[in-house]
C-alpha cells in the first residue's frame, strides 16, 4: 500500500504552469437537436469567465435538450435502440447545491449524517475501522483506489458508486430528493466560503476548517519528478460549523499530503482512527484547475475519450491536476487531500457529481461513439502498472459491502438507456 500511494503521488507531479493557455476562439458549428432544432455550440472555451459560464450553460442545456427528446416516446420510433426502461416519469434531475431550497439542501445533509448512524455492512473481521454505512463507500473506495483512478474503469467505476450513494440515501435514509453537485466554475467565481455549498450554515454542506497560521505549502509528487506546489488553503483545522461539525472521520489516511510537503498514512487506513473533519479551502486551486474556462475546455476540445478522462485528472508531467484534483485540492484536510480516504468528505459526492455531469455532457456531444465501447480507453490499473487487460463493455464493477449487485462498464455507460435514469439540471 505504501508503494500504492506514493505511485498515486508522483502521478500528479509536475511543475505549477502559471496561466491556461490562450484558447483560440473558433467560430461555432451549426449542431442539428434531436428535436429538428438547430443551435451553436462553442468549440473553444472562451477566456473570459463571465462568457465561459455562459457557454457551460449552454452545452449543459444542449445535452438536456438530447436527453429529453430521446426520452420523448417510443411511438416515433427514434429510440428503439434504448435498452432500459427510463422514462420521462422516471427521470431523476440532479440539480446544482445553490439551486435546491434551503429546506431541500437540510434534507440532503440530513439523510447523509443518518447514513453515518446507521449500521456498517462491511464486517470488522475484514475493515476493522468501519463504524457506520457511511464507512461503507469509505472503505470500497480505499480498497480499489489502484484499479479505479487512471484506468478504463475510473469515469463508470464512480458514476456508480455515486448513484448507490444516493440510491441509500433515498432508500435507507428517506430522502426524497437526488444528488447535487458542486459547479467548480460558481465557486471559482464566488470563492468557496462565499457559497452556498460551503459558507458554514446550517444549510451547507458545513464549511471551512479552523484556519491554522503558518501552514507550508502542500506539495504533490516528487521521488524524481516534478512537482506540483501550492499554497495552503484558508482553513486546516477541524470543520467547526454547519451540518458535520461533529462529524467522525473514522478511516485513513492512507495517503493524506500536508502543509509543509509530504504526505502522511497509518498504514493501510483500514483500522479505526477516529479525527475531526478537516476541511482547508483552497481557492488558488479552484481558480487555477476547474475554472469555467478550464471545464469548457475539457467539455469541448478531446475528441476521445483517452483525452478527455487524461484532462480530467491531469496528465502526468503537464503540471495540470485537471478539474478532478482541483476539486479534491480545493476542499483540502482530511480526508480531502487523500486520494484513498476523500469519500470520506461528504463533499466527495457533490465533487464526483460534477465529475459525472462533465462526463455526461462530453457523452451527449456525440453520444453513439461516447457511450459505447468507443467511449472507453484504458486498463484496470493504475497507468496500466502493473499491466492487466484493456477495460471493455464487458468488465465487471464491484462496489463490495456498499451496494450490489455488480454490473458491467455497459451498464453504465449511459445515465439514461441502462438501468440508470437521471439526466443533469
Ligand atoms: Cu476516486
Amino acid at each position: 500500500m505504501r508503494f500504492a500511494s506514493h505511485v498515486v503521488l508522483c502521478v500528479v507531479a509536475s511543475t505549477l504552469s502559471t496561466a491556461l493557455p490562450a484558447p483560440q476562439e473558433e467560430p461555432s458549428p451549426t449542431v442539428t437537436l434531436a428535436d429538428g432544432a438547430t443551435t451553436t455550440l462553442p468549440t473553444a472555451a472562451s477566456t473570459d469567465i463571465a462568457v465561459a459560464i455562459d457557454q457551460l450553460e449552454q452545452l449543459a442545456n444542449f445535452a438536456q435538450d438530447e436527453v429529453n427528446a430521446s426520452l420523448e416516446d417510443t411511438t416515433t420510433g427514434k429510440r428503439m435502440q434504448k435498452r432500459g426502461t427510463c422514462n420521462r416519469k422516471t427521470l431523476a434531475v440532479r440539480r446544482e447545491w445553490g439551486s435546491l431550497s434551503p429546506k431541500e439542501r437540510k434534507a440532503y445533509t440530513t439523510a447523509v449524517l443518518c447514513l453515518q448512524s446507521k449500521q456498517a455492512k462491511t464486517p470488522t473481521s475484514l475493515v476493522p475501522g468501519v463504524r457506520s454505512r457511511f464507512d461503507d463507500w469509505v472503505s470500497t473506495h480505499i480498497n480499489q483506489t489502484m484499479t479505479i483512478h487512471y484506468t478504463g474503469t475510473f469515469l463508470a467505476w464512480h458514476r456508480y458508486f455515486t448513484w448507490h450513494y444516493e440510491q441509500a440515501l433515498r432508500n435507507e435514509c428517506g430522502y426524497t430528493g437526488y444528488q447535487p453537485y458542486w459547479d467548480w466554475a460558481k465557486t471559482a467565481q464566488t470563492g468557496l466560503e462565499k457559497s452556498p455549498i460551503l459558507d458554514g450554515s446550517d444549510t451547507s454542506m458545513s464549511g471551512n476548517g479552523e484556519f491554522i497560521p503558518d501552514a507550508g505549502n502542500i506539495v504533490v509528487g516528487g521521488d524524481g519528478l516534478s512537482e506540483i506546489s501550492f499554497p495552503a488553503g484558508s482553513g486546516g483545522g477541524c470543520v467547526t460549523s454547519g451540518p458535520f461539525k461533529n462529524m467522525t472521520v473514522n478511516l485513513g489516511p492512507v495517503s493524506e499530503s500536508v502543509p509543509g510537503g509530504g504526505t502522511i498514512s497509518n498504514g493501510d487506513g483500514l483500522s479505526y482512527n477516529p479525527r475531526c473533519l478537516k476541511r482547508d479551502l483552497t481557492d488558488f486551486v479552484n481558480q487555477r484547475f476547474a475554472n469555467a474556462t478550464g471545464v469548457v475546455d475539457l467539455i469541448v476540445k478531446p475528441q476521445d475519450v483517452e483525452t478527455f478522462q487524461m484532462t480530467m485528472q491531469g496528465v502526468p508531467g503537464t503540471g495540470e491536476l485537471g478539474v478532478h484534483g482541483g476539486g479534491h485540492y480545493s476542499m483540502g484536510g482530511d480526508p480531502g487531500r487523500d486520494f484513498f480516504v476523500s469519500p470520506g468528505d461528504p463533499l466527495f459526492y457533490l465533487h464526483h457529481g460534477a465529475i459525472d455531469r462533465t462526463w455526461w455532457i462530453w457523452q451527449t456531444l456525440d453520444k453513439k461513439t461516447r457511450s459505447g465501447a468507443e467511449g472507453i480507453s484504458g486498463t484496470g490499473t493504475f497507468l496500466n502498472n502493473p499491466a492487466s487487460p484493456n477495460t471493455t463493455l464487458d468488465t465487471i464493477i464491484d462496489l463490495g459491502f456498499s451496494a450490489g449487485p455488480a454490473v458491467t462498464v455497459r451498464d453504465l455507460m449511459s445515465t439514461t438507456d441502462g438501468p440508470l435514469c437521471y439526466i443533469y439540471q
